[in-house]
């Protein structure tokens, strides 16, 4: 009204009005109510890593459309989106400053958020946390978790209930020791500059396998190689062993952690997923490899045992052995060394040292003693799968015959008639039993995971002079 005064008498001066009128009509429109607003943030000062909430409206449900930058530097994590509220983590590098919420293209800010220092950590208390696995046998590496261990073995004494260990290396946080000869249930202690620390309590492995539910750190698996236990990504809730990644030239061993008896027979049930197939670029051969193995093994190097890599799955080479295979890949090469000469890419195997028990065992066709393949026997599915496909595996030693069921448990896929100890020397009767595994050396690769196991042998006592 101000203007219109200013220009009063001018016909011109009206026209000039009218046009700014315009103007300012556009100026002074409401916003568009739709659009994102941000009011306050709470808290409005913290250190990184803490959170912090981005308090407004119009911010939708989607945390995709949203990209949150304090200080014009770093991006923060989103952990949250409501219409009202967008949760924050401040991230590494955010230094004082306003918070930039760009929704859609379009940039807003929030009021001057104050990165603090970190606060101190409360120094953690020296001692033992964790003794993995829980469940031992002699000869067994366990790593001793916890605090202020320094970090080189000096005076350290470890007991398993009262017995010492052979410390192998010592961490700030982990002593890795082997558990020593003739170990009874108790518990683990640590003295270490003068003073004891006390552990939890482990128990002694008994000789079946029961790990019907899954595999856990406790169970009483030593681990070779890429061998590890994980927390399945795909089955929500499930403890799996991964014995190689989806990488080349990867090599897995795992054993349960003490000699079971098998020279009476045995049966063991277990689930594997062979998943995530790949290859090398500009490799053309097939996709995914090589395979697992269930092994029955008395080498000398007994949980530290491990085969070759490639088509030897894993458990060629390695000495008084019988190892079943689950092979996913055809190894034949006419010109080189390495001709496995498998039947295809897709068989059950058993195999042996023929000549030598106390021989390596071999991955090529000449030491199987009988096989099947899904060509000769259609029944017989593909080993490799996807990420929430399995098979159920399960074999059955009675002295003389051995049956390997897949899928089916009625009808077994492959019968083999043999003696154990025509191909193995057991210690009183037992063998460490374990699986393998290997990804191709520079030809293809899958994930080798078991998802869970169980192994009980036929009958309860050693088996000696039976
Ligand atoms: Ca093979
Ligand atoms: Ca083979």
């Amino acid at each position: 009204m101000k203007l219109f005064s200013h220009f009063s008498n001018s016909i011109f001066a009206l026209a000039m009005v009218a046009i700014l009128f315009a103007g300012c009509k556009d100026d002074e429109s409401p916003v568009d109510e739709s659009l994102a607003v941000i009011t306050s943030i709470d808290p409005i000062n913290g250190p990184v890593g803490s959170e912090v909430r981005i308090i407004g409206r119009n911010f939708g449900e989607t945390a995709g459309d949203h990209t949150v930058i304090f200080n014009g530097g770093s991006q923060a994590e989103i952990t949250a989106v409501t219409n009202e509220q967008i949760t924050v983590t401040v991230p590494e590098g955010a230094t004082t400053g306003k918070i930039n919420l760009t929704t859609l293209g379009r940039t807003i800010s929030s009021p001057v958020f104050t990165v603090t220092a970190p606060e101190p950590q409360p120094e953690p208390e020296t001692g033992i946390t964790a003794v993995q696995p829980n469940q031992v046998a002699e000869g067994m590496t366990v790593r001793i978790r916890g605090n202020n261990f320094g970090d080189a073995v000096s005076d350290h004494v470890v007991t398993f209930n009262g017995t010492e260990a052979n410390i192998t290396s010592v961490t700030d946080n982990t002593i890795t020791v082997v558990v020593p000869a003739n170990v009874t249930g108790g518990r683990v202690v640590l003295t270490m500059g003068g003073e004891t620390y006390e552990g939890p309590e482990f128990t002694i492995l008994e000789e079946n396998v029961d790990l019907s539910q899954g595999f856990s750190m406790d169970a009483g698996i030593a681990t070779i190689g890429s061998a590890f236990v994980y927390e399945d990504q795909a089955v929500e809730g499930i403890t799996a062993l991964r014995l190689t990644p989806e990488k080349a030239d990867r090599v897995g061993v795992a054993y349960y952690g003490t000699r079971i008896p098998v020279e009476g027979g045995f049966e063991t049930t277990f689930d594997f997923r062979i998943a995530r197939p790949g290859r090398p670029e500009g490799q053309t051969g097939e996709v995914g490899a090589e395979g697992l193995a269930f092994i029955i093994q008395n080498d000398p190097a007994g949980l530290e045992a491990r085969g070759h890599r490639g088509g030897s799955l894993g458990y060629a080479g390695i000495t008084n052995a019988v190892a079943i295979e689950f092979d996913a890949y055809k190894n034949t090469n006419e010109n080189g060394d390495n001709d496995m000469k498998d039947p295809n890419g897709n068989h059950i195997s058993v195999q042996t040292n023929h000549a030598n028990r106390f021989g390596p065992i071999f991955a090529e066709k000449d030491y199987s003693l009988g096989y099947t393949t899904d060509e000769s026997n259609p029944d017989l599915p593909a080993f490799i799968g996807n990420e929430t496909s399995s098979h159920t595996a399960k074999i059955v030693y009675t002295p003389g015959t051995l049956q390997v069921f897949l899928d089916d448990m009625t009808t077994p896929a492959l019968e083999v008639e043999m003696t154990l100890t025509d191909y193995m020397q057991l210690t009183e009767g037992k063998a460490f039993v374990g699986f393998t595994a290997a990804t191709g050396v520079n030809w293809g690769w899958a994930s080798h995971d078991i998802l869970n196991w169980t192994l009980q042998p036929s009958t309860s006592g050693t088996g000696a002079g039976e």
